[in-house]
């Protein structure tokens, strides 16, 4: 335990909720929406969703003031939350036709959440491309027709929602976009060779065109702000990205600790190395990958230099351990040929279990993690998701999931590894939201899975706060002012 002024935050730190569009929102025909890859594969192939989808969610849509009554009462600062591209512009391209009912309802979000004295933090992109882009050119696919139509996307936003939205995250997890949805199949649009449920794909290639063109994507929203829009605007653009915290399965072990830090450099600096110092891919991605890595041109390093963020978004839940391979990577590897476990050498857990296989309680990990982004990438960092489901919450009734004991103690342990990144290890961390609002959508793992503050009823849609909801309020508020 560090000392009582360890663990107080610092002035003007943001905090509050984070929530994603197609988890939340529902009335996906509502006002002309177009389709997003989402709905085609939660409706073409439900048992990849365990049957669930988005057609009503959270219906967010309809209730957004009785979401943000709850954000009120929790005493959030800001909020963060997705705009669905295809209900802004239905088939999504760049000479498409505009939605007026789309914008005009994330008007109504942005001035409801301002009129409550809540600042909006919105993400352009979490994984809902346009089905319209897919269909037309591969979507992600192609590099150069997706990034001209992401911009003229961004811009669009900035245009209309730039006035009062100050806050911009222009992607969430490209990790996951290109992985899950390239490589495993397991996410939209499921494309996969090593997926037995994937018709198509061609895991040893397309993730990392996918990457290329969400990086570049990324780079032109951003160039795009910087000359058009923030000198009117004067807001903040980053992005956020995804990645465990690694540590050697066997610390003593040279080759273990260089798979540990290999991993990471698959995970984070594949994106983070192009976006935040406008250099080419880690060594160890191109010594692995070759040609299969794309090149980035000097025009591109050029967009990538004149593209410099404010921010680093840091979503993080989990850590692992990662142990060295002998045999030599294959194709479809993308994690740089290592194993991953949850315990090491010695049997020691990573953390304490969860609500899902893949998340331990390592809040050890988080400051290490922490400290590892800010003093490689020098952009003052916001946690933009953390969180968990409890242990055995998807069985639960709502009277023993709001009993959430064990989240209010993942958040806790959570904020405090915050504030010691920033005492003890000099990280500039500005912010956190806590995945999630509200139970929503857990994408391939259907409804079951409940990372919420809020309870969901999915049959009435009533929603309840779980202590942790006030719980974290308390916190918050008591470590803003400095006291423990
Ligand atoms: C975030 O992704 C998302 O941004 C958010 O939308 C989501 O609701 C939230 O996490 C909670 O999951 O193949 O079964 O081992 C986090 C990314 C998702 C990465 C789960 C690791 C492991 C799934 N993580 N994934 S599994």
């Amino acid at each position: 335990m560090g000392s009582a002024a360890s663990f107080s935050l610092p002035p003007g730190f943001e905090w509050g909720f984070a929530t994603a569009a197609y988890q939340i929102e529902g009335a996906t025909e509502v006002g002309g929406r177009g389709k997003s890859i989402w709905d085609s594969f939660c409706h073409l192939q439900p048992t990849r969703t365990k049957g669930a989808n988005g057609d009503i969610a959270c219906d967010h849509y309809h209730r957004y003031e009785e979401d943000f009554d709850l954000l009120s009462q929790y005493g959030a600062k800001a909020y963060r939350f997705s705009l669905s591209w295809s209900r802004i512009i239905p088939q999504g391209g760049r000479h498409d036709a505009v939605s007026e009912d789309g914008i005009s309802f994330y008007n109504r979000l942005i001035d409801s959440l301002l009129a409550r004295g809540i600042t909006p933090w919105v993400t352009l992109y979490h994984w809902d491309l346009p089905q319209g882009l897919h269909d037309r050119y591969g979507g992600w696919l192609d590099v150069e027709e997706s990034q001209k139509d992401f911009e003229r996307y961004a811009r669009l936003c900035f245009e209309r929602f730039g006035d009062r939205v100050k806050n911009w995250i222009t992607l969430n997890e490209p990790w996951i976009v290109s992985i899950f949805g390239y490589a495993t199949g397991v996410n939209a649009p499921g494309r996969s060779s090593i997926n037995e449920m994937s018709a198509e794909g061609d895991t040893a290639t397309e993730p990392w065109i996918v990457g290329k063109s969400l990086i570049l994507s990324h780079a032109r929203a951003v160039a795009a702000y910087d000359k058009d829009f923030r000198p009117s605007q004067g807001g903040k653009i980053g992005i956020s990205l995804n990645g465990d915290y690694y540590e050697p399965w066997d610390g003593s072990d040279e080759r273990d600790r260089a798979a540990a830090e290999r991993r990471m450099e698959f995970h984070i600096g594949w994106f983070a190395d192009p976006i935040f110092l406008a250099k080419d891919y880690p060594a160890c991605m191109r010594e692995q990958l070759g040609e299969r890595l794309p090149m980035f041109s000097a025009s591109e390093f050029a967009l990538l230099r004149e593209a410099q963020v404010d921010f680093y978004g840091m979503n993080y839940y989990t850590a692992q351990y990662a142990r060295h391979r002998t045999q030599p990577p294959s194709v479809h590897d993308f994690v740089g040929n290592v194993d991953e476990l949850q315990e090491n050498k010695e049997g020691v857990s990573i953390g304490e279990e969860s609500g899902v296989h893949w998340l331990r309680s390592s809040p050890d990990s988080f400051r290490k993690h922490l400290a590892r982004i800010y003093h490689r990438y020098r952009k003052p960092i916001y946690i933009t998701e953390n969180g968990c489901p409890c242990p055995g919450e998807d069985k639960m009734t709502r009277d023993e999931s709001v009993k959430d004991t064990y989240r209010i103690r993942y958040l806790e342990e959570h904020i405090n590894a915050v504030s010691q990144a920033i005492t003890e290890d000099a990280a500039v961390v500005s912010g956190y939201f806590a995945w999630s609002l509200l139970d929503n959508l857990e994408w391939s793992d259907g409804y079951g899975v409940r990372f919420g503050v809020t309870y969901t009823d999915y049959d009435t849609l009533e929603r309840t706060p779980k202590m942790s909801a006030l719980a974290f309020k308390r916190l918050l508020e008591s470590r803003m002012h400095g006291k423990v």
